[in-house]
């Protein structure tokens, strides 16, 4: 279909970065082409039908993971009904195609899974990821999120607080930014591998970071489910970070190193392309994009454009890391 482009997030055009789901997609292209009236068990071809079959099955599978609700993290909005993000997808590593990484992300053997705490903290270890579950205290916040790419959605995560897993590893004082790396796994993986047809090499495996004092934040959420349920794989199962006052790339995926540093760690979008994306990126309807604006967002699931907020909503929460003296 001449609008399900197969270009890469920093090359969209403005006109381009509106969201479009894949199977709301379909639908309208067919209503557009005067097939309205058929049913959408109609519309879907062989193909399609299997393809969502598929899709049902790598829900099945996800353990339950109940958190009570913490009130002070609500949003006016509905969350975003759950298939919609859960087939529009950013994950590199498998694929540049938003509606192709749920199920190439699939292969990823996500259970066991450690994450290792390194760096400048008094007691470096690894964690279990089932520890931490068993452990540590779970909630439930429901949060906006914003991609850079200027779509957003609203989702009920299950995590805790990132700062109490700091507590644990005891942070030394000359730590001034945590550096966060995802797995390096080539062969389940695809675009890991060495890219033929790839203009630039890409500095994999994905990292990000945060100030200590971003890390610190309250907002800043280990995440471990979503929806009721331990993440599934799109995701970044079964260990990612939530911190929805910035763009969605700062939200790293699957991650498996967690170190303390004393100086600004590298990150992979802002090695990759330094001019378009910067080591802080918060969300800012006022900055934008050196190829768009982002002064207004469109919403994937009510599929609303609106304005984009200041720190995506949360300038309560984290605006005096932010304010001028
Ligand atoms: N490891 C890793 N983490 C990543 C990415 C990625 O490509 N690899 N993409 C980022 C981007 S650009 C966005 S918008 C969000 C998307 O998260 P979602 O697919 O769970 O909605 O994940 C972020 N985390
Ligand atoms: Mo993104």
């Amino acid at each position: 279909m001449a609008h399900h482009h197969r270009r890469r997030g920093w090359e969209l055009s403005a006109r381009e970065v509106t969201p479009e789901p894949l199977f709301l997609d379909r639908r309208r292209f067919l209503a557009a082409m005067g097939l309205g009236v058929l049913t959408a068990a109609g519309l879907a071809s062989g193909a399609e039908a299997a393809s969502l079959a598929t899709f049902k099955q790598t829900f099945e599978g996800l353990k339950a993971l109940k958190a009570a609700r913490n009130p002070r993290f609500a949003v006016a909005q509905a969350p975003t009904p759950e298939h919609i993000p859960a087939q529009y997808n950013n994950f590199y590593e498998f694929s540049t195609d938003k509606d192709d990484v749920w199920e190439l992300a699939a292969a990823l053997p996500t259970d066991p899974w450690r994450v290792e705490v390194a760096g400048l903290v008094a007691r470096p270890r690894t964690f279990d990821v089932d520890e931490l579950l068993r452990n540590m205290a779970l909630e439930e916040r429901i949060y906006r999120f914003r991609c850079v790419e200027a779509w957003a959605m609203v989702v009920p995560w299950v995590g805790f607080p990132f700062k109490a897993l700091l507590d644990r590893v005891q942070p030394l004082s000359g730590a001034k930014y945590v550096r966060f790396t995802t797995f390096m796994e080539p062969k389940v993986a695809p675009r890991q591998r060495p890219q033929r047809w790839f203009p630039v090499s890409e500095p994999w495996p994905y990292t990000e970071g945060l100030t200590m004092a971003e890390a610190m934040s309250e907002l800043a959420l280990l995440t471990f489910g979503s929806y009721g349920h331990i993440l599934p794989k799109q995701h970044g199962a079964p260990i990612r970070l939530i911190v929805p006052w910035k763009y969605g790339y700062k939200n790293i995926k699957s991650i498996v190193k967690i170190e303390l540093t004393d100086r600004q760690p590298a990150t992979f979008w802002n090695t990759l392309a330094p001019d378009e994306y910067g080591f802080e990126s918060n969300v800012d309807p006022a900055v934008p994009h050196p190829r768009w604006s982002q002064a207004f967002e469109r919403d994937i699931g009510t599929r609303e454009r609106r304005p984009t907020l200041y720190l995506n909503g949360y300038e309560a929460q984290v605006g005096q890391l932010y304010r001028k003296a």
